[in-house]
């Protein structure tokens, strides 16, 4: 007679969500008799609050999906073809270890790391991976797909990526929320946001699309993508005509005034409306609620800075909290990004001291066009290796016909280190199979909160499964590496990441630990910039030949009465994807159900197109088929394609990256997928 197990085999261990949300949640896993049954979050952690969101919900269900890697794989058809062999981990690393061997021997530059934010794990993530790089003297990535001019926004008008503390959003009056779709990428700040509107305060969302977060707030502003820099000089130029300014902080705490000043006096309304597409009445309005209400928070995301101006368009937004002294309450000024706050020992992870000498830089944004370039005097050797971990960039890399050209090169050794056959793994010689967040420790800062976490693992890696740090520690081992740093355990990279400041045995105990910071930061200035004052005119991008005023950028792509391409497109996340993380999980996609275009109802009709027909997108880049979903969360003159899709699960192989292009912004050398000009028809038209 079959027996249900003892209690006792049920344990409950706490983790962390590896996923790159600004949420970081603390999960709670129930393990029965070794095998993880449910992923839940922990209520005794006040961000996440006991809510997961449905995609991490199902985390257990991902981990264990019949079709996870879980042996060591080798090509036996043509790149691409998705054909591969099962072979042994020691013959697998043997060969790896080999061919770099010889590749090194030539030029370690020829090696390229490729990896971002598929675990956001210190350790999982640029721990014993960097320190093999450097001690082989690879190329270096310049991680920027993501986020990288926002920062270098931040970083040039407030000194870090730093900012309000986002508890203290519940106590606001007037919650800007800009860039960014809350409800489906910040689940848990949106939580908050709601706190403050019950408790009357008004939330306002400024964004080209009519998203779910717009639906709940009071106000929607649908500018066009890439005009964020003219809505923010146009209410400057409201605040000072209004008096709405609180001079006593501008001139304590700011650097550059007049300069800004005589700036914003030449963007009235009326010019800012024009160039926003919106009325002269909306800037004002909204210029109103921000020089009267107080305290008045901006939760800007990253959503508005992949444009061309991106950078610029970043330090206009964080000006505006210093004009009006919003920083002085703890419930108001501007939150990006939290992760500045945390004292990451990045140098004691990553061992940037094991490298001989300088090395060259490959921007991760244009792999497309670095894969397939020869070598010269300007770029050094050509690639000839490149391994992947924590990334899928067939599928995310702007303008994906030439990533996947680069990645068919014959003469290319690929190894990608996964969880499933994404299409990057399609394309490797090696496929090397990596635990999960349930199986590895690793210890985590955030950028939407203040606490740290620590990731215990909550069962043993599932068949052949090993961590990234594992299989680095390996290759290090094979390629004859045997500095100490080589050897240092996974629970010692953990109780390293954050040095003596953050107490490990608080984190060993309950699963996080909160950073002791002061709540409201800059009430009287104190900004990590060189000045301590927020920086309006920055010196530094003055003496890089920049601007050292933000101004508005137009985009790159615009249309206009003699464009091919008439459609402005956006590609932002889909809210049961993560990147395209969970693309392959049935019960998410079956929510998402297929690839679709957004189109208002005046463009479709333009151009035949009823709601759910098949389209095709196309631009001189490529193009892309989808369902059309005609509606009017797309303003006219503009179409979303949800992303962000594998291209293999798209209807002709392709994903919304077909489009996108390589063209990098101002700040940050960063990618404008959102700067991008489509021409859509019916399919077979
Ligand atoms: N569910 C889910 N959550 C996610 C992700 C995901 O893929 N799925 N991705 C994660 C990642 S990697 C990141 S970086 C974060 C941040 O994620 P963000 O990039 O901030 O993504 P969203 O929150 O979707 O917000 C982007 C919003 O910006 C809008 N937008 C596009 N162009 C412009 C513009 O020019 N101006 C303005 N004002 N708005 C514009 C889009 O319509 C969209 O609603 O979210 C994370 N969270
Ligand atoms: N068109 C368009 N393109 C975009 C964006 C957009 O808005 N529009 N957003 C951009 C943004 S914001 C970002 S951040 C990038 C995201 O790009 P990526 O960081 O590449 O994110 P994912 O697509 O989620 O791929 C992460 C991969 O890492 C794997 N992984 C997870 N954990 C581990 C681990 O522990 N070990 C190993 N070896 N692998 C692991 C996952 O299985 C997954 O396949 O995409 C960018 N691309
Ligand atoms: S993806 Fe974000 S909201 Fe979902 S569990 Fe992870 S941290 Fe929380
Ligand atoms: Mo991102």
């Amino acid at each position: 007679m079959p027996t249900s197990p003892p209690s006792t085999l049920e344990v409950t261990v706490r983790g962390a969500c590896p996923h790159d949300c600004p949420d970081t949640c603390a999960l709670l896993t129930t393990v029965r008799e070794g095998r993880a049954v449910q992923v839940q979050g922990n209520p005794e952690h006040s961000h996440t609050a006991g809510v997961l969101c449905t995609k991490v919900s199902r985390y257990a269900e991902r981990t264990d999906h019949p079709e996870r890697v879980l042996q060591p794989l080798k090509r036996s058809g043509p790149k691409g073809s998705g054909q591969f062999e099962p072979i042994s981990w020691d013959q697998a690393l043997g060969e790896i270890a080999a061919r770099l061997q010889t590749i090194a021997a030539r030029d370690p530059q020829a090696i390229l790391p490729y990896s971002y934010a598929g675990t956001m794990g210190l350790v999982q993530g640029e721990s014993i991976a960097a320190r093999f790089f450097n001690r082989l003297g690879a190329s270096l990535l310049d991680r920027t797909i993501c986020a990288s001019a926002g920062a270098q926004g931040l970083i040039h008008t407030l000194g870090d990526k730093v900012g309000m503390k986002v508890e203290h959003f519940a106590q606001s009056q007037l919650i800007l929320i800009w860039g960014s779709n809350s409800v489906g990428s910040n689940l848990h700040f949106w939580r908050l946001a709601q706190q403050a509107k019950r408790q009357g305060a008004k939330l306002v969302c400024i964004d080209p699309r009519r998203s779910e977060t717009a639906d709940k707030c009071h106000t929607h502003l649908a500018l066009l993508p890439g005009t964020d820099a003219a809505l923010a000089l146009g209410l400057m130029h409201e605040l000072i005509a209004n008096g709405w300014l609180d001079q006593d902080y501008i001139d304590r705490y700011t650097l550059g005034w007049p300069e800004l000043r005589e700036r914003a006096l030449q963007w009235p309304a009326e010019r800012a409306a024009q160039v926003c597409g919106l009325s002269a009445q909306q800037v004002r309005d909204l210029a109103r609620d921000y020089g009267t209400m107080s305290p008045a928070a901006i939760r800007l995301n990253y959503g508005m800075q992949r444009v061309r101006g991106g950078g610029n368009a970043t330090r206009a937004v964080a000006c505006l909290p210093a004009l009006v002294g919003a920083w002085r309450h703890p419930g108001g000024g501007l939150l990006m990004s939290s992760s500045g706050h945390f004292p990451v020992q990045h140098a004691a992870l990553q061992r940037p001291d094991l490298r001989s000498g300088p090395s060259r830089v490959i921007n991760m944004s244009t792999i497309g066009d670095d894969l397939l370039r020869p070598a010269s005097a300007d770029f050094g050797p050509r690639i000839e290796a490149l391994i992947v971990y924590n990334s899928n960039p067939v599928a995310v890399a702007p303008e994906s016909g030439k990533v996947v050209r680069g990645f068919a090169r014959d003469d290319l050794l690929t190894v990608v280190l996964e969880h499933f056959m994404t299409d990057t793994a399609d394309h490797a010689d090696y496929v090397l199979p990596a635990t999960t967040q349930l199986e590895h420790w690793d210890i985590h800062a955030s950028y939407g909160h203040t606490d740290v976490l620590l990731n215990r693992p909550a069962i043993a890696p599932l068949g052949q499964a090993r961590s990234n740090s594992d299989i680095f520690r390996q290759l290090a081992h094979r390629l004859g590496f045997d500095e100490p740093c080589f050897a240092e355990d996974d629970l010692s990279l953990c109780r390293a990441a954050f040095g003596p400041s953050v107490d490990f045995q608080t984190l060993l105990e309950q699963g996080y630990a909160r950073l002791q910071l002061p709540d409201a930061p800059f009430a009287q200035g104190q900004f990590p910039t060189a000045s301590g004052k927020c920086e309006f005119f920055s010196q530094r991008l003055a003496e890089q030949g920049q601007d050292g005023l933000p101004d508005h950028l137009p985009n790159a792509e615009i249309a206009n009465a003699s464009s091919r391409y008439r459609l402005a497109m956006i590609s932002p996340p889909a809210r049961n994807f993560l990147n395209s993380t969970f693309v392959n999980v049935k019960s998410l996609r079956d929510l998402e159900s297929e690839p679709v275009l957004e189109i208002h109802p005046e463009d479709a009709a333009s151009r035949q197109i009823v709601d759910g027909a098949t389209v095709r997108v196309y631009n001189d880049r490529g193009s892309y088929h989808c369902k059309a979903r005609v509606s009017d969360r797309a303003r006219p003159g503009l179409v979303v394609g949800l992303g962000i899709w594998w291209r293999k699960m798209g209807l002709n192989g392709t994903n919304v990256n077909e489009l996108t292009s390589q063209r990098l912004t101002d700040l940050g050398r960063a990618p404008t997928f959102y700067d991008c000009l489509v021409e859509v028809e019916a399919d077979g038209a």
